[in-house]
């Protein structure tokens, strides 16, 4: 399907949004407003947002603990997201929960997970359950490419392609997981080749592109409606930044891949295409990013505004002794 102007300037708006407001929340969790372990995107915008325009509200997704990228794509607030992140009680977890644990179950948005490949069972649940009820819901799997090497990843997608539930199980693979290179860890050179041994299909496609990532879920989003089961999508993209925002950590990547990936700029790339077909101008593309900026600061003054939670609320919300 040809996307509209309308639908490709909204994915746009929402990868810039991603990338501003991982550039704030990097900035304020250095000078120490925010807590916990800030995970940053940047870089790999158009995996989530791809994906997630060919979603419906209802349909459900599980993140990792780099998850404000499909957060936002999903649609979520972005003032409860930053005072989440400082942990304030208008958070979207009351301001205990931190960066790697946002979730809005009323967008279908099942949360982040600190686990690296915990989020993979509890989605191929929400498969089931969509499975069970029957109204036509998908379930999404977002992980990466260290996940795809864990356990729960290849008992779910097992699973998944027996029952034949509605999922795509989605590898973001930034060919590193921390400081580890997948080339050290991954015997078949793409990730997407693991899915002939369950028997469903799996694709490659460039992360770096918005629009050919939206075509392969659209694709997977149809064949899992129609019964058809899941399918496995690997998107091959990086990280532009350090794994995680933690000061002085080292970085094992050398620096002239960093750089031959900046210059392949999801944000960048549509931006371009858009403008080359006269459907953007520079005028209206900074436009946007003013808007953007404006809600971020917005948000930030939300959280600022916000009061932390009590001490007593500690104990409330805890499922476990
Ligand atoms: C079960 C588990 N083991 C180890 C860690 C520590 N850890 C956090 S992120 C990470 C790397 C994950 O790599 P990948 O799945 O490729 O995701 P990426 O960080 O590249 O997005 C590791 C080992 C963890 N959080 N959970
Ligand atoms: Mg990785």
């Amino acid at each position: 399907m040809t996307l509209t102007a309308e639908k490709q300037l909204e994915m746009l708006r929402s990868m810039q949004t991603i990338r501003r407001f991982e550039e704030r929340a990097s900035d304020d969790y250095r000078e120490g407003a925010i807590y916990g372990v800030v995970h940053c995107y940047i870089g790999e915008e158009a995996v989530a947002v791809g994906v997630c325009a060919a979603l419906n509200k209802d349909d459900q997704i599980i993140s990792t603990h780099r998850g404000h990228g499909h957060c936002i794509a999903k649609g979520a607030d972005l003032k409860r997201m930053m005072a989440e992140l400082y942990g304030r009680e208008t958070g979207y977890c009351k301001g205990k929960g931190g960066s790697m644990h946002i979730a809005d179950f009323s967008i279908g948005m099942l949360g982040a997970n600190g686990i690296v490949a915990g989020g993979i069972p509890i989605v191929t649940g929400a498969g089931l359950a969509a499975q069970l009820e029957g109204k036509g819901r998908v379930a999404v799997s977002f992980f990466g490419d260290g996940a795809s090497n864990a356990g729960p990843f290849h008992e779910s997608i097992n699973i998944a392609a027996t029952w034949k539930l509605p999922m795509l199980y989605v590898c973001e693979n930034n060919l590193y997981a921390a400081g580890t290179a997948a080339a050290d860890t991954l015997a078949l050179g793409d990730v997407a080749a693991r899915a002939a041994g369950y028997g469903i299909p799996g694709v490659v496609v460039d992360g770096n592109d918005v629009l050919a990532v939206y075509k392969a879920a659209e694709a997977a989003v149809a064949r899992a409606r129609a019964g058809e089961g899941p399918t496995l999508i690997e998107c091959k993209t990086y990280r532009w930044r350090t794994h995680t925002e933690r000061p002085g950590q080292t970085d094992p990547r050398p620096q002239d891949e960093i750089e031959a990936w900046q210059q392949k700029d999801p944000i960048k790339r549509l931006a371009d295409n858009l403008m080359a077909q006269g459907l953007l101008s520079e005028e209206g593309w900074q436009k946007m990013d003013g808007e953007i900026l404006a809600a971020i600061e917005q948000a930030v003054k939300f959280a600022e505004d916000s009061p932390f939670p009590d001490l007593e609320a500690a104990l409330e919300d805890v499922f476990a002794e």
